[in-house]
């Protein structure tokens, strides 16, 4: 795909298909095998019965507190697709579905349920471990992309963020120095409308999110987010423009437009600041039920390839639980990494909670 399909005005949204699966612009279609295609729909729909099940998780005190993705399906796995397997992805937390096309190692699950182990083994597969600090990761990708570059490697870093990251300065730095040196970074912001109870109106005063690109001298772009086609395509191109050996090396400034359909978290109450009219609005846009209609008007899916889809799927989000579940937990690991040398008063905590669990069980630490 060309890369001249960045060049567009910040507000000129890229579709290929619309929310009724209909292809709205035939040119940009990507060539994707028919396995692929089948493969990122299948994907998604992982991706969602995977969100559900944390969910529900979360709601029988089997896992922490938990941030659905549900609506954003379409945004992740449609622009993992288009990278290669060893470009590097950097996320914020609500990016499960980027893991499940880069194979969602199960360990994952444990960051989720307490353990630093599922942050370590995304190393295998590319991608940094998961950042709550809103915009903290930037810079990360920058730095790593930057290096990348001057090395010769011909990777990517791609870094996932969203709306309410654009209002910190980590954005406009890691934006600002990308520019400068044209570090092989694709900026992905996924504009999901509210940055927990703040909308996106009250985020930034601009019209669009991609538009800020221009003040760091490369291109943004706004794609719509809910439309995986639409994301493949504006990621393929950014991916290669961001590698073009010569002058045309650039960044590029994705903003992927979609909503999430749940709670900011599952420590979250929606109700309380957005009305459930506008929520089903942006439910008649849902990335799943538009690509599914794609595929089966291509003839790539009918009822019983669906029901096996689902019932695969369903084996393997059990499996992934049932392996995490099977990890048992040592609470003691609270203080190991938080500094390279531990002093002396989590050397006193540790031991403390090691007596109080000799003495009352792990049942005190709910208690005391
Ligand atoms: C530096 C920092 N400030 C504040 C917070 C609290 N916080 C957690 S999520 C969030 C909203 C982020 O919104 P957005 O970037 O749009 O991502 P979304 O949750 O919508 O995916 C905030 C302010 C934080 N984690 N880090
Ligand atoms: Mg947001």
């Amino acid at each position: 795909m060309p890369a001249s399909l960045l060049d567009r005005a910040p507000d000129d949204r890229l579709q290929v298909l619309d929310p009724d699966g209909q292809v709205v612009a035939p040119d940009l279609v990507p060539d994707l095998a028919d396995e692929t295609l089948v493969s990122m729909y299948r994907d998604m729909r992982f991706a969602r019965q995977f969100d559900e099940r944390l969910v529900s998780l979360q709601r029988q005190g089997r896992l922490g507190t938990y941030a659905p993705l549900a609506g954003q399906e379409g945004a992740q796995i449609g622009s993992t697709y288009a990278l290669a397997d060893d470009d590097t992805v950097f996320f914020q937390y609500r990016e499960h579905g980027a893991l499940v096309a880069r194979g969602l190692p199960w360990e994952y699950l444990l960051y989720w349920m307490g353990h630093e182990r599922g942050n370590a083994a995304l190393a295998d597969v590319d991608v940094f471990p998961l950042n709550i600090s809103i915009g903290g990761h930037l810079p990360h990708a920058v730095g790593w992309s930057w290096a990348a570059k001057k090395r010769g490697d011909e990777r990517v870093g791609v870094v996932h963020f969203g709306d309410g990251a654009t209002s910190e300065g980590d954005f406009h730095e890691a934006m600002n120095f990308a520019g400068v040196f044209d570090t092989p970074t694709l900026f992905v912001c996924n504009n999901n409308q509210w940055a927990i109870s703040v909308p996106r109106d009250r985020q930034t005063a601009s019209d669009t999110i991609a538009q800020k690109a221009a003040a760091y001298g490369f291109d943004g772009v706004q794609v719509d987010g809910m439309d995986p086609l639409a994301t493949y395509v504006a990621t393929e191109a950014a991916r290669e423009r961001a590698l073009d050996p010569g002058e045309a090396a650039r960044p590029t400034l994705l903003e992927l437009v979609q909503y999430r359909f749940g709670a900011h978290t599952t420590a979250d109450d929606p109700e309380v600041y957005r009305d459930e009219a506008e929520v089903e609005a942006w439910r008649d846009r849902d990335p799943l039920a538009r690509f599914g209609t794609y595929l089966w008007d291509r003839g790539l899916l009918d009822t019983e390839r669906l029901d096996a889809m689902n019932a695969a799927i369903e084996d393997d989000v059990a499996d992934v639980v049932d392996r995490a579940e099977e990890v048992a937990a040592d609470p003691t690991d609270l203080f190991a990494d938080v500094y390279a040398e531990p002093t002396d008063r989590i050397d006193e905590q540790r031991e403390y909670l090691t007596a109080l669990r000799e003495r009352h069980g792990d049942d005190a630490l709910t208690d005391e």
